[in-house]
């Protein structure tokens, strides 16, 4: 089964603990604070491994975890670092955000396009810090740690598109199928009605040194970019080959339509799918000439091949593609004209290969980007007024730091105001109406309101 499409969800490891605790040595009655931190959580990593060529180990298990860290203890022993959880999955595969509950996939994480590029899914929790941090001049003796961080969690979607260097594209019937047997090991299903692949195969050939992986793409037809017949599926995967073989049947056998009439619908098709396959390289091929009585069509077929190449090399923006001027004329039964068509499309996959080299060396930093995505959406709050003094806050870091306070202890409680204020939350509130007294809710807790000043005053005195 060809598995392109799966949906995970993962979760980092939550963070350790930090400890709170005191040195007790038979010398020293009364020791300082000597509570280590919680160590930090794994993150979870999705990265491409060129050994894989399916998503099928995630068909059936859709929960991934990295490790948590561990608490921190006394002596100022820290917890130990949670390891990171990674992913394999085949090269060419597009990472996206994925909402389960609106089912709705959102931004774009990462294209893994080459053997090793990885992008950080789900970051782990930090480590809490132990009572050893919160020291000052005035508070020798801090009675509270904070705990670990709350790891990310979310659902993602894993695609995998072909990374073919050249697509076999045409009608039903066209021989495409024969072709990539003739060309490569691949052994398709080979029959005389139409659809009869159903998914792309791929198969590697060679010609002289230089080798090319082709993709026998499933039949297109008139309306395909709309969804009709199985060519929508897969012509999404076209997108992904760096030049497209269009193989056009002589005979018109399919439904006897006309070669010429193939042609223009092939490259209508692909045109209405995306904007920039119209401007994909292309090789046009011509096959079944044991066929007897195709050499008009054919004729008919390359002059207008290079008039379609004359017109791109021009800039006419709607000719399709800056195309071969030669049509490649072959019997993919016979073998006829095989080995020429495999040189030049051997020859145009390894020139494009060369171009491309350059941008990928400038390829994005997906880890960094995404991440300067996510951390910015991630400071965002909101003050919700709810009505009757009770006010909502709602924000990722916001609700982050209220997980990560001990409710038990009132220094902590009394340190995460200070960091509400930090970030802006107190004023927010302000600018919302809230006066003293209020309820403010954030997750699953609600505390008092208390006007900047009191709340300043109440720091002073802590000297935070
Ligand atoms: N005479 C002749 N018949 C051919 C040639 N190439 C393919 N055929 C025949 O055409 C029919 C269709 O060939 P396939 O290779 O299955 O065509 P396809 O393009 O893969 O078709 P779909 O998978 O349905 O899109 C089969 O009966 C082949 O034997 C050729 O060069 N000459
Ligand atoms: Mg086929």
């Amino acid at each position: 089964m060809f598995i392109d499409k799966v949906r995970i969800h993962v979760k980092g490891g939550d963070g350790g603990a930090g400890c709170m605790s005191f040195r007790r040595e038979a010398h020293v009655p009364k020791g300082g604070p000597d509570g280590g931190d919680g160590g930090h959580g794994g993150n979870v990593v999705v990265e491409a491994d060129a050994s894989l060529s399916s998503l099928i180990e995630y068909r059936f298990k859709h929960h991934f975890k990295a490790d948590r860290g561990t608490h921190g203890k006394g002596s100022r022993m820290h917890g130990a670092t949670g390891e990171d959880l990674v992913l394999k999955v085949p090269v060419g595969t597009v990472v996206r955000e994925y909402f389960e509950e609106s089912k709705e996939t959102g931004e774009l994480i990462a294209d893994l396009t080459h053997d090793g590029e990885s992008v950080t899914v789900a970051c782990g929790g930090m480590g809490g810090r132990g009572n050893i941090h919160f020291v000052t001049p005035t508070r020798r003796a801090p009675a509270f740690a904070e705990l670990g961080e709350p790891a990310q969690e979310g659902w993602i979607e894993l695609e995998m598109k072909l990374m073919a260097d050249a697509a076999l594209v045409g009608m039903p019937s066209a021989g495409k199928s024969s072709l990539i047997a003739k060309i490569s090991a691949a052994r398709p299903k080979i029959a005389d009605y139409p659809f009869t692949t159903l998914v792309p195969n791929l198969g590697v050939a060679r010609s002289g040194d230089l080798s090319f992986v082709a993709a026998d793409i499933p039949g297109l037809i008139e309306g395909a970019a709309e969804g009709r017949g199985l060519g929508h599926e897969f012509l999404r995967h076209i997108e992904r080959t760096a030049l497209i073989v269009h193989v056009v049947d002589l005979t018109g056998d399919y439904e006897g339509r006309d070669p010429l009439e193939d042609y223009e619908v092939i490259n209508r098709e692909l045109a209405l799918y995306a904007d920039d396959l119209a401007a994909r390289p292309r090789i046009v091929v011509a096959n079944k000439i044991d066929v007897p009585g195709t050499e008009e069509a054919a004729e008919r077929l390359a002059a207008r091949v290079r008039a379609d190449s004359v017109a791109a090399a021009g800039g006419d923006e709607f000719a399709p593609s800056p195309v071969d001027p030669k049509l490649y004329r072959i019997s993919a039964l016979t073998g006829e004209g095989v080995d020429a068509l495999k040189a030049a499309i051997a020859t145009k996959v390894h020139e494009l290969r060369e171009a491309s080299r350059a941008e990928l060396a400038a390829d994005v930093q997906y880890d960094h980007v995404w991440e300067h995505k996510r951390e910015a959406r991630d400071k965002r709050f909101e003050v919700l007024n709810l009505g009757g003094g009770v006010f909502r806050v709602v924000g990722p870091q916001v609700e982050r730091m209220v997980v990560q306070t001990d409710w038990e202890n009132e220094e902590a409680i009394a340190f995460l105001q200070h960091r509400l204020k930090r970030l802006g939350v107190e004023t927010a509130l302000e600018r919302a109406g809230a006066v003293d007294g209020d309820e403010i809710r954030i997750v699953g807790r609600a505390f008092d309101f208390e006007s900047a000043r009191t709340a300043e005053d109440m720091f002073k005195e802590l000297d935070l």
